[in-house]
């Protein structure tokens, strides 16, 4: 059965007649511009072919019931429960959240009962998080007839997670669910929200792009996410700038002495140079000139691993493996601290590229890696 379909029995199932609707929404990977989104940078993600379904209808009141395939639970909620932040909690948190933005936002969210199945993996740096959310949003927005547009969607749902759910991310994530288009990567201004879709025909190149799970235990995720935020934030501070945007890339030695500590140095060299990484990879894609942003990812993943810090053995040798194996370039994409790995490959290069990397981790004794190969889909979408 597709996650669509799943939904939909699900919905026959908890709530014993048919949906309204039913709405999805993707993962996504990103394809470059790590911890950029929330220093007002750049950002280049595309929504992957894994997606978070909502089968929806209308319920009297301000009710909302909430059933989920993966914990076979249903939570309810109110209005008592979407006047304050964070006052429901873990999965069901980012439904409520997004009542809740709607609702700050001035719109009459119409009570629902929803059924949401889920293709994204869980804890993979995929972005379930953000592919539940705007599901979810564009359920309620066609359900209610409410007025926002797919380009204000994003910051909405982003308020969801940093205000009700608590954490502390920028707005690639949101926006690549929603506003990604088959066959094209997002390159995101996070400062004005511009967006180009950037024609990423990896078929016509003879590519592919493999992702690989590192399948690495996730440490201190949301405290070392917060942390980087955190000093980005201080720093751009210090330089007496709005955010590390606007830091340039010409005389950043010299900007960099201005700073207090080694550490502090590092994370802004990160994020500097990293936006200039992504506006480089997106000139060489206009140019059709996939196969050359290999190096580019490989300066990212380098970057991540000894500027950033937030990378883990798993990621490091699963990108060392891969561009072992003949992969064009490797990165870590997402938030670090585990995830996944995505890996530029000639097309009928790809088996070989996964299983040295396989090899990789028995050697080493990691739990073994999964990985698939993916083109860019499309972002949230009306099913039915
Ligand atoms: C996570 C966050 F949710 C994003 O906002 C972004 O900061 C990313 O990590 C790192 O680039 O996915």
């Amino acid at each position: 059965m597709t996650v669509a379909d799943r939904a939909a029995a699900g919905f026959h199932q908890v709530y014993a007649q048919p949906p309204a609707g039913r709405w999805a929404a993707p993962g996504r990977v990103n394809l470059i511009g790590e911890h950029t989104d929330y220093n007002d940078g750049f950002v280049l993600p595309f929504a992957l072919p894994l997606r978070t379904v909502a089968a929806a209808a209308p319920q009297p009141g301000e009710t909302w019931t909430v059933w989920s395939e993966l914990t076979g639970e249903t939570v309810d909620f109110g209005a008592a429960e979407v006047t304050g932040a964070g006052r429901v909690t873990g999965w069901a948190g980012y439904v409520a959240g997004i009542v809740w933005a709607l609702r700050e936002a001035g719109y009459q969210v119409p009570g629902a009962r929803l059924a949401i199945a889920s293709d994204v993996p869980l804890g993979a740096g995929l972005s379930s998080s953000a592919a539940l959310e705007a599901a979810v949003l564009a359920a309620l927005v066609d359900l209610g007839g409410l007025d926002l547009p797919a380009e204000a969607q994003p910051r909405l749902a982003q308020r969801a997670e940093n205000h009700y759910v608590g954490a502390p991310t920028g707005i690639m994530d949101q926006s690549a669910a929603i506003r990604c288009r088959a066959g094209h990567a997002l390159f995101l201004d996070c400062r004005t929200e511009q967006v180009e879709h950037i024609p990423f025909d990896l078929n016509a190149a003879g590519l592919a792009i493999l992702v690989i799970d590192s399948n690495a235990p996730h440490r201190h995720v949301d405290g070392e996410y917060a942390a980087r935020r955190n000093s980005c934030e201080k720093a751009a501070a210090l330089l007496d700038v709005p955010a590390l945007r606007d830091v340039p890339t010409d005389g950043l030695d010299d900007t960099l002495a201005r700073l207090p500590d080694d550490e502090t140095r590092r994370r802004v060299r990160h994020v500097v140079t990293e936006n200039q990484r992504v506006c480089d990879t997106v000139e060489l894609l206009r140019a059709r000139q996939i196969q050359q942003i290999g190096p580019l990812l490989v300066a990212s993943h380098t970057s991540m691993r000894d500027d950033f810090a937030i990378t883990v053995p798993e990621v490091d040798t699963a990108v060392e493996a891969a561009l072992a194996a003949g992969a064009l370039g490797a990165r870590m994409t997402g938030g670090g601290f585990g995830g996944c790995v995505l890996a530029l490959v000639e097309a009928d290069h790809s088996d070989t590229v996964a299983n040295a990397v396989t090899d990789a981790y028995a050697r080493r004794g990691f739990t073994a890696p999964t990985h698939t190969t993916v083109t860019p889909a499309t972002g949230a979408t009306r099913l039915d």
